[in-house]
């Protein structure tokens, strides 16, 4: 395959479509260490954040993919080891991999166990998640399934009622089939804002709103630098978000064996940004349910939800961006993409 020439849209942006996009940065992750396998697999998930908007988890992480993978901090030759050991549970050690490839290394055991015994669990160890968590759960609901996840990510959250940091950003995602339409998918940080978003406000100089974190002193601050440099972010919703979280923290890490948010030390490791930690997976098949036909029962839950005036469902925003982006090609900045090919070089 090669890559498909741009049209240049304006003379700072220009677009790519989807397959020239995954295969520039498999390029990049070819060039900085990774497996083919591995390369394959981040390329897609990146660049299908990219494409559907989720900006903070886009091209816009490969830089850190990058200096991460320089830094000898991640395996990304790590082959998982899948380990069947319950008639609803797999465990695999990712070998201090990403936790993608080792998820997709299970996938197959996870749905045929999910589909023979209703409820399935897949516990990932000594993982590295550097990455949205829809692209995790989504693909379930198109077969089906119920997905929910959650990953925890590096200590920068201050949890409810404490004083100094400990919990990570930590994600949970979920995703659910609905008889007309796309799935319903919502993947939120349990953090009142997203680490990476902190740091493109910051990069923007923009001002976050109020309330999602605090400064060195502990103070409150709109300010991304001043929660970048020695300050932290706060749960969202108080006292709930931060349930949450450690809810997070005890299924991602203390069910799978993998690190508590505050548990790795990367500091031997310049460059390295991808947390060291585990990922929780369960999924359902809910044909085993009683009553109607469970996309039937979401698709209503759904009407009714627009029957009282909702415009937005989580997801759409997605969804439409990635049909914008099937049909015009993902739009990216002159300087972004000289900047990617240059890490492919
Ligand atoms: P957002 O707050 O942007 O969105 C959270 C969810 O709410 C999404 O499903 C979104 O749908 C939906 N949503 C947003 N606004 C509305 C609205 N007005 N009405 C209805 N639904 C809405 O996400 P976060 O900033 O919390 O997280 C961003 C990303 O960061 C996630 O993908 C997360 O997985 C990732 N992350 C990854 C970590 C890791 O360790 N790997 C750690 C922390 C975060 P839609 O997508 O359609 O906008
Ligand atoms: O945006 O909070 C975040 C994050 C942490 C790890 C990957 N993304």
């Amino acid at each position: 395959m090669t890559v498909s020439p741009e049209m240049a849209v304006s003379s700072n942006t220009q677009t790519l479509d989807f397959d020239a996009l995954v295969q520039l940065l498999e390029q990049i992750f070819l060039r900085h260490g990774t497996s083919t396998e591995v390369a394959r697999t981040l390329a897609l998930n990146c660049a299908g954040a990219e494409r559907d908007g989720a900006h903070s988890h886009g091209v816009f992480r490969i830089p850190g993919y990058v200096s991460t993978l320089n830094s000898g901090w991640v395996n990304g030759q790590a082959v998982p080891v899948v380990e069947d050991v319950a008639s609803g549970f797999v465990r695999v050690d990712a070998g201090n991999g990403f936790a993608q490839p080792a998820l997709a290394a299970a996938r197959a055991l996870l749905v045929e166990k999910a589909r023979s015994a209703g409820i399935a669990v897949l516990a990932i160890r000594n993982s590295h998640h550097f990455a949205a968590l829809w692209p995790d759960v989504e693909p379930f609901a198109y077969e089906g399934l119920v997905a929910l996840s959650v990953v925890n990510s590096m200590t920068c959250v201050v949890p409810h009622g404490a004083d100094r940091p400990l919990f990570g950003t930590n994600p949970i995602a979920f995703a659910a089939p609905r008889a007309d339409g796309e799935p319903i998918v919502f993947d939120l940080a349990t953090s009142a804002i997203a680490h990476g978003d902190v740091q493109i406000a910051a990069r923007k100089g923009e001002r976050l709103p109020a309330g999602m974190g605090v400064d060195s002193l502990g103070q409150p601050t709109q300010d991304p630098k001043a929660i970048l440099e020695g300050g932290a972010l706060l749960p969202f919703g108080g006292h709930k978000g931060s349930a949450l979280s450690m809810m997070v923290e005890l299924l991602a890490a203390a069910l799978t064996g993998g690190n508590f948010s505050f548990e790795f030390d990367w500091s031997n490791h310049p460059g390295a940004k991808t947390p060291w930690t585990g990922q929780l997976l369960i999924v359902i098949d809910p044909s085993k349910a009683a009553g109607q036909n469970f996309a039937e029962r979401s698709q209503e839950l759904v009407r009714q939800m627009h029957g009282v005036g909702l415009k937005r469902l989580p997801g759409d925003r997605r969804h439409q961006q990635r049909a914008k982006s099937g049909a015009q090609g993902i739009a990216l900045d002159a300087e972004t993409l000289a900047n990617l090919r240059a890490l492919a070089q």
